[in-house]
């Protein structure tokens, strides 16, 4: 049997064999993040086990602030990247302001934006979790990175991928040249290569959301979902719905067999619930990468330009005939 056997690193090196000018960066930087991601994985595996969940401000055995696993995951990422001179100033959704670099390590031209423990709310229930990722490149002119770094619309971005903590670990990522999955082998320590090339099917059989938001949903949105369960053969309705609630798990479903999550806009809250920068850019970049979409039902996420590291935006995202399907209901060009 000739099995070849490809760590993240590995791949790396070999694709950048394919551009001349490359520096290496992206190797250290994915090595880095899947170094973080094996730490985070380690504690959400064992979070049924030990005393991680969920109780800020009391004491664990050793005396210390046990703190919640989304506050872990968040500290374990900046850790492990502050001091790598690869990055200028990084952002997270768990913290209100910029993070920047502290002054004793040197800079460098990245810029990390992050969603570190995604669905946590999900992890009592040993449901899938996962990290979001973004990589952009350093746009402002000074030594230190500063917000304008961060304020990037998701066109420039350099990479992006996620973690998903499920039965087993796994990483997906994109630098522009293919989506790649890398399944985490517990015995070696290695995440190796699983699925190269990953395409998503240009339509699925599946619809992706929390539905009990109907009665708050636009016109749009409602004929949409409507459509989708009515019967029709030729265009394989009704759709399966699917929905864990946790983003990163049921992107990386529909990602594979095809299908459209949506977050929209509702009449309370216009723009939804996820994040522009830590959940929708990265998630959009992986998806039209593997030949799929990903809309805020006006425009696509990725031309959207941030004013604001935090903000929300409504999001449809997945196969692309899906969710051009979407954005026709929802701008009401369609109603059957
Ligand atoms: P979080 O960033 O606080 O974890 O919230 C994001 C999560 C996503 O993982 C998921 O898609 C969504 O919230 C589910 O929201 P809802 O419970 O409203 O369906
Ligand atoms: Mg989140």
């Amino acid at each position: 049997m000739s099995l070849k056997l490809v760590t993240i690193e590995r791949h790396i090196l070999e694709t950048q064999k394919q551009f001349p000018g490359a520096t290496g960066a992206f190797s250290s930087l994915m090595y880095d993040i899947a170094f973080a991601a094996k730490i985070i994985g380690r504690e959400v595996n064992k979070a049924g086990l030990v005393d991680v969940l969920g109780y800020t401000g009391s004491t664990n055995v050793h005396g210390e602030e046990v703190r919640k696993l989304d506050e872990f995951a968040d500290s374990v990422i900046f850790r492990a990247m502050d001091h790598t001179g690869r990055f200028c100033v990084m952002a997270s959704e768990e913290q209100e302001d910029i993070i920047s670099i502290p002054e004793k390590y040197d800079c460098g031209n990245y810029v990390l934006m992050y969603d570190p423990l995604d669905g946590s709310s999900n992890i009592d229930a040993n449901v899938s979790i996962g990290t979001i990722f973004s990589i952009y490149r350093k746009v402002s002119k000074g030594d230190r990175g500063t917000l304008e770094d961060c304020l990037q619309p998701g066109v420039d971005l350099a990479a992006a991928g996620y973690v998903i903590y499920g039965s087993s670990t796994m990483l997906v990522f994109t630098t522009g040249n293919g989506v790649h999955g890398f399944t985490y082998d517990p015995s070696v320590g290695e995440f190796l290569l699983s699925q190269s090339n990953i395409q998503t099917p240009k339509r699925g059989r599946i619809y992706s959301t929390n539905e009990g938001n109907y009665c708050r949903w636009k016109n749009g949105t409602r004929n949409y979902i409507d459509y989708l369960k009515k019967v029709d053969k030729e265009t394989n309705r009704p759709y399966s719905a699917r929905y864990i609630g946790s983003l990163v798990a049921d992107f990386h479903r529909n990602l594979l067999y095809g299908g459209v999550f949506l977050y929209p806009g509702d009449k309370e809250n216009p723009e939804g619930k996820l994040r522009l920068m830590y959940e929708a850019n990265p998630l959009a970049m992986v998806v039209e990468h593997a030949g799929g979409a990903a809309s805020d039902g006006r425009q696509r996420i990725r031309e959207k330009q941030p004013h604001e590291i935090h903000q929300r935006t409504p999001l449809i995202i997945g196969s692309k005939l899906d969710v051009e399907d979407a954005v026709a209901f929802i701008q009401e060009k369609r109603r059957e």
